[in-house]
């Protein structure tokens, strides 16, 4: 390591006096104005991480579904994962080490981590749409290229198609080719194949409105859509020629508020979906007759998901296992309907990809979906063998069967949730079972939910456990919880702090949308005065 060059690039870069940032759920995330010297230092970190995994490392730069003014950083590993949880504590010690102390932290990770820095290093980057993206990026080349990493800059790219490159690269191609086009390719090949049948059945010219929340999505899905089409039409609306980021739309909009995007234009029963910024999450909804607005949210994409798959599985008959995994955000009435009625089993774990999908990879297949739509389906190697093989050798039904499952597993993306993929495979599976939105929506109802946020000096004075359902300190809010909950009908509610946002945030749901509202008010309020609430006390009605 030329530790003299880092010191003087680093000057180029510096970092703004008392800033103390965080690799939470989602990497770094800020007002951009503040992240160049985080871009620079995880240009450095990638060098290190490609360097003791001896692979291509990822970096990507956005801030997903958070305002256009903000950006973020965050590492893919090598099997396109996030970041594993030891590296995320170096890269906060090295995004907050002072400019005089850089080169000892440098020095520290390389010997904890045990790097060999005479191994050569790769790194690609990735980028979304915002204005501020491509000078970040710039920086973190700056950084590798200082420590002598190579790089390959893909330039405008979904968080997905990154992390798709990423597993590419380090597996030899096997995964498929490490270029946008070998992701049109693989994404589009399996949808053809799986939608055949139900595309030439003659009923079907399906037409769909996304929502691309004015980000990199509406590039990738316009560049792609005439791979899928004429089985299915998508038209694009907030594709980034007018509007700014995520403003009033995208999927983050639309689950929040609970209403549909502003700048997409909805008839009756028409089926609509929304992006977040960076494509990894995507909502389903619909108008219906009485103009009432109907949301789809990722419980209700992975209830459609897994009973196909449970179908599918059960036709193939060889005792492969499927399960469940969502967080306390998921809406009560999924979860039961899954354990009750599809008996698939359902599992909780904290909120943040990262950890749905650890799970994930303790079954067969693995179904994740966070309630705001970000998820995908994982198959064991197992699982794999297994079902190829059925596809080549079985006889004719469980063949069928093997093969659509062959193909759904190929559209979706096996490193994390990519709403392309998702929207493809909901696609086809609507196709396939002939279901309209309507029918998919009535699987079941959707308890009342409210999501709010909460200002407090410190947000970590709040902690959890039992996967964040609980909570164990400040001292007496969670009794305070408990009483309030239970003065309603079919009542739950949790707080936990945020991963992205300074804010602790408050879920709530009861028997209807008042006395949902007015026990997250009760709770918010609870928070504020227990766990050191600043400015403006929150307030009934919002
Ligand atoms: P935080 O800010 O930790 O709640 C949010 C989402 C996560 C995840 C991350 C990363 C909710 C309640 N939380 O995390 O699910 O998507 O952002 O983008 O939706
Ligand atoms: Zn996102």
């Amino acid at each position: 390591m030329d530790l003299d060059a880092v010191t003087k690039q680093s000057v180029l870069h510096a970092k703004p006096d008392g800033l103390i940032l965080q690799y939470g759920t989602a990497g770094f995330r800020t007002k951009a104005e503040h992240l160049d010297h985080v871009m620079f230092r995880m240009g450095l970190l990638a060098v290190l991480r490609s360097k003791q995994t001896k692979s291509t490392i990822g970096v990507m730069v956005t801030a997903s579904h958070n305002p256009e003014e903000d950006n973020g950083v965050k590492l893919v590993d090598p099997l396109g994962e996030m970041l594993a949880a030891s590296w995320e504590e170096h890269a906060t010690c090295l995004a907050n080490a002072e400019e005089q102390h850089l080169p000892r932290v440098l020095v520290d990770i390389s010997e904890k981590a045990a790097v060999d820095l005479h191994q050569d290093a790769f790194v690609v980057i990735g980028r979304d749409t915002r204005p501020s993206s491509e000078r970040l990026s710039q920086s973190v080349i700056d950084g590798v290229t200082v420590l002598g990493g190579q790089f390959y800059d893909y330039g405008l790219l979904t968080t997905p198609q990154l992390h798709y490159m990423v597993f590419c690269r380090n597996s030899n191609g096997q995964y498929g080719k490490a270029t946008v086009e070998g992701y049109y390719q693989k994404l589009s090949s399996a949808f053809v194949e799986l939608t055949k049948q139900a595309f030439c059945r003659g009923d079907d010219h399906r037409t769909l409105k996304v929502d691309c929340a004015n980000g990199i999505g509406a590039l990738k899905l316009a560049e792609m859509k005439h791979y899928f089409s004429p089985g299915l039409s998508v038209q694009l609306f907030n594709d980034g020629t007018k509007g700014k980021l995520n403003h009033l739309c995208g999927a983050d909009f639309v689950k929040s508020h609970q209403k549909p995007p502003q700048g997409i234009e909805m008839r009756a029963n028409e089926r609509c979906c929304s992006f977040d910024g960076d494509a990894d999450r995507i909502v389903y909804y619909y108008h219906d007759a009485d103009g009432q607005f109907h949301l789809i949210d990722g419980d209700k994409i992975a209830t459609l998901i897994s009973s196909f798959l449970k179908e599918l599985l059960l036709e193939i008959g060889d005792g492969l296992s499927l399960g469940v995994v969502q967080t306390a955000y998921a809406n009560g009435s999924s979860t039961r309907y899954l354990e009750e009625v599809m008996k698939v089993p359902v599992y909780c774990t904290k909120t943040g990809v990262k950890h749905l999908h650890h799970k994930a990879q303790e079954f067969d297949i693995g179904v994740y979906f966070e309630a705001n739509g970000h998820g995908t389906v994982l198959l064991s190697k197992a699982a794999e063998t297994k079902i190829k093989q059925l596809a080549k050798e079985s006889e004719d039904e469980k063949r069928k069967a093997a093969k659509m499952l062959e193909n759904i597993i190929d559209l979706f993306n096996q490193t994390i949730g990519d709403a392309i993929s998702d929207m493809l495979v909901i696609e086809a599976i609507l196709a396939l079972k002939g279901l309209t939105v309507q029918q998919w929506d009535a699987l079941y109802t959707d308890l009342p939910n409210r999501q709010l946020k909460v200002k407090v000096a410190d947000r970590q004075v709040i902690s959890t456990t039992d996967a964040e359902r609980q909570v164990v300190k400040p001292p007496g809010l969670q009794e305070a919880i408990n009483d309030l909950v239970k003065k309603y009908r079919l009542s739950r509610a949790f707080v936990r702090p945020s991963g992205t946002e300074d804010i602790v945030r408050v879920y709530a749901e009861a028997d209807s949308q008042e006395n949902t509202d007015s026990l997250a008010y009760e709770v918010s309020l609870a928070v504020f005065q227990l766990a050191g609430g600043i400015g403006e006390r929150p307030q009934r009605g919002f």
